[in-house]
């Protein structure tokens, strides 16, 4: 039985992720992790952020882009650019394994989370990851140069079009599994939000029907780890989103925007001085992680704090929880 569950998106998340399974004893962690960046291309079923928190953990990823794989060689990519392929989104040929094995997997009927699950022990990964749901959901932006879907936006358009909406394609009609539903009411000693973008990697977690709600009865106190350091985001999109969301980029947001379901959020020490504005207990230190001595660091302090709040989940089931998303 874990003790820890973390729920993350990509590159960010997959920091604090690695930092939580070192500090922890193997088999005491369990990461939720974002589907809706999920898509097919090239034939095959791309799942980003899981293979990130996989390489991330497995000890194979490139440690400069943050995601695909270290010592990667890229000649698929060019033999598709050669026959007049797309070639926006890239895929090296050490991942292109990955997405072959999982595409194959799905095919012959099986589930991702049981596709996740091998690949997570034949990376020799003692931490279980588990996707937030085996069906589909897809994160679509809609933007002022229309809807787009999560890549399209995201890579191929580098996230230059301005965010209006988003929403959740498939959500409604997804259910939580059985797995996961277990790992939420498993995790005794805390559940952590990890720095991941809220709007783009946790948020359609939450949209999975079951999910939230599981959240809010779990008896693990529930911690955030702020994505903003002085007005701006470490790296990727968050701040932009924010602003043209029309959210301030403060961290005073990040705890409006989880309030009901965290009780207590993580911020830099270069805004201490937030805390003040904020509901829910505070810890402040540094939450840049530059190497991993930093993300260890971070885990134990994050873990040493959930330790000191009480879970108040009567407070987070009577709390009007407020959402970006659209669940359509
Ligand atoms: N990100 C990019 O910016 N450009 C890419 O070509 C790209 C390819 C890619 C292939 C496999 C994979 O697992 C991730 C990949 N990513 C790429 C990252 C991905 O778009 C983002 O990390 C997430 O979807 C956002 O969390």
């Amino acid at each position: 039985m874990s003790s820890v569950l973390a729920l993350c998106g990509g590159i960010g998340g997959a920091k604090l992720a690695l930092g939580l399974a070192r500090a922890l004893a193997p088999g005491e962690l369990t990461v939720l992790v974002n589907t809706g960046d999920d898509f097919e291309h090239l034939g095959l079923r791309i799942s980003p952020d899981i293979d990130t928190v996989l390489y991330t953990l497995g000890g194979v990823a490139d440690p400069e882009r943050g995601w695909g794989r270290a010592d990667e060689t890229w000649n698929f990519m060019s033999a598709v650019r050669q026959l007049g392929g797309e070639t926006w989104f890239q895929l090296g040929d050490r991942d292109l394994a990955m997405h072959v094995a999982r595409t194959k997997y799905l095919r012959a009927g099986g589930l991702l989370t049981d596709f996740v699950e091998q690949a997570a022990r034949q990376l020799g990964i003692d931490a279980r990851i588990l996707p937030m749901t085996d069906e589909d959901v897809r994160t679509i932006v809609e933007t002022d140069e229309g809807s787009l879907e999560f890549q399209r936006y995201f890579v191929e358009q580098r996230c230059q079009p301005t965010v209006r909406s988003l929403w959740f394609a498939g959500a409604s009609r997804a259910r939580v599994s059985a797995t996961v539903h277990r790992a939420i009411f498993d995790a005794t000693q805390a559940i952590v939000i990890c720095p991941s973008n809220p709007y783009l990697s946790i948020e359609p977690i939450l949209a999975v029907p079951g999910i939230r709600a599981a959240l809010l009865e779990a008896t693990a106190p529930i911690v955030a780890v702020s994505p903003i350091i002085g007005g701006a985001a470490v790296k990727g999109p968050t701040a932009k989103i924010m602003a043209e969301l029309g959210t301030p980029v403060s961290n005073v947001s990040i705890a409006a925007h989880y309030h009901g379901l965290i009780d207590g959020l993580v911020i830099d020490s270069v805004d201490a001085g937030d805390a003040a504005a904020i509901d829910e207990p505070v810890l402040a230190t540094c939450t840049l992680m530059q190497d991993i001595d930093d993300r260890v660091r971070l885990a134990r302090e994050v873990l040493a704090f959930a330790h000191t709040l009480t879970p108040h989940r009567l407070e987070r089931i009577l709390t009007r929880h407020v959402t970006v998303g659209v669940y359509a």
